[in-house]
């Protein structure tokens, strides 16, 4: 990853990693897997939008019209096809947690959860609202956690016009009604 991302991306990259382990030892989850998955979540995130679009029109991943509009949002996905062809990750777990980072999903594992939560935690982060009591939460209760984040997350699209993802949306709907 230090050869494939810029040096802010990859400081990002260990603080993911770092912080996904220790929510791993925390919900009794497997350590190693959240160090890989956090390793790797951004495998996709240093190449450019037509690249990113080429190898899924290689791959015939699809690609919503949100997708299509915002390419970096295919990152999560091409990440997680990256890191099964090109890296040899084959436990499903930390591919869907690759795949689930930016929008999160229906039905989430504890590892999903966990990497998508570090992601938006972990130390190198500054700008998101209510950082000091989320970080504070994720170590409380992991869904209440989880929730918060897409919330926060939906408000800032909601305010600064970014289209949201349907699947963005879904999640939360999910979530909120469980
Ligand atoms: O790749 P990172 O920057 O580390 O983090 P990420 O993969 O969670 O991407 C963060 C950005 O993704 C953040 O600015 C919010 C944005 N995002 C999450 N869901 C959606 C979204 N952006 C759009 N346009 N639509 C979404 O539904
Ligand atoms: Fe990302
Ligand atoms: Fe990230």
């Amino acid at each position: 990853m230090e050869k494939r991302q810029d040096s802010k991306r990859f400081e990002h990259t260990l603080g993911v990693e770092y912080t996904a382990a220790a929510l791993a030892m925390r919900y009794d989850c497997d350590v190693w897997a959240a160090q890989i998955a956090g390793l790797l979540h951004d495998c996709a995130k240093c190449l450019t939008d037509e690249k990113r679009l080429s190898i899924c029109k290689r791959n015939k991943i699809p690609i919503t019209a949100v997708e299509k509009k915002n390419p970096f949002l295919l990152h999560a996905k091409v990440g997680a096809y990256l890191a099964q062809k090109k890296y040899g990750i084959k436990d499903e777990d930390i591919l869907s947690a690759i795949r689930s980072h930016t929008t999160g999903r229906q039905n989430m594992s504890t590892l999903e959860k966990i990497v998508f939560i570090a992601d938006y935690i972990e130390p190198g982060r500054t700008h998101a609202p209510s950082l000091a009591e989320i970080r504070k939460l994720a170590f409380v209760d992991l869904d209440r956690a989880f929730l918060r984040i897409l919330e926060d997350t939906l408000d800032y699209l909601n305010e600064t016009g970014g289209d949201i993802d349907p699947m963005t949306e879904e999640t939360w709907k999910y979530y909120k009604g469980l």
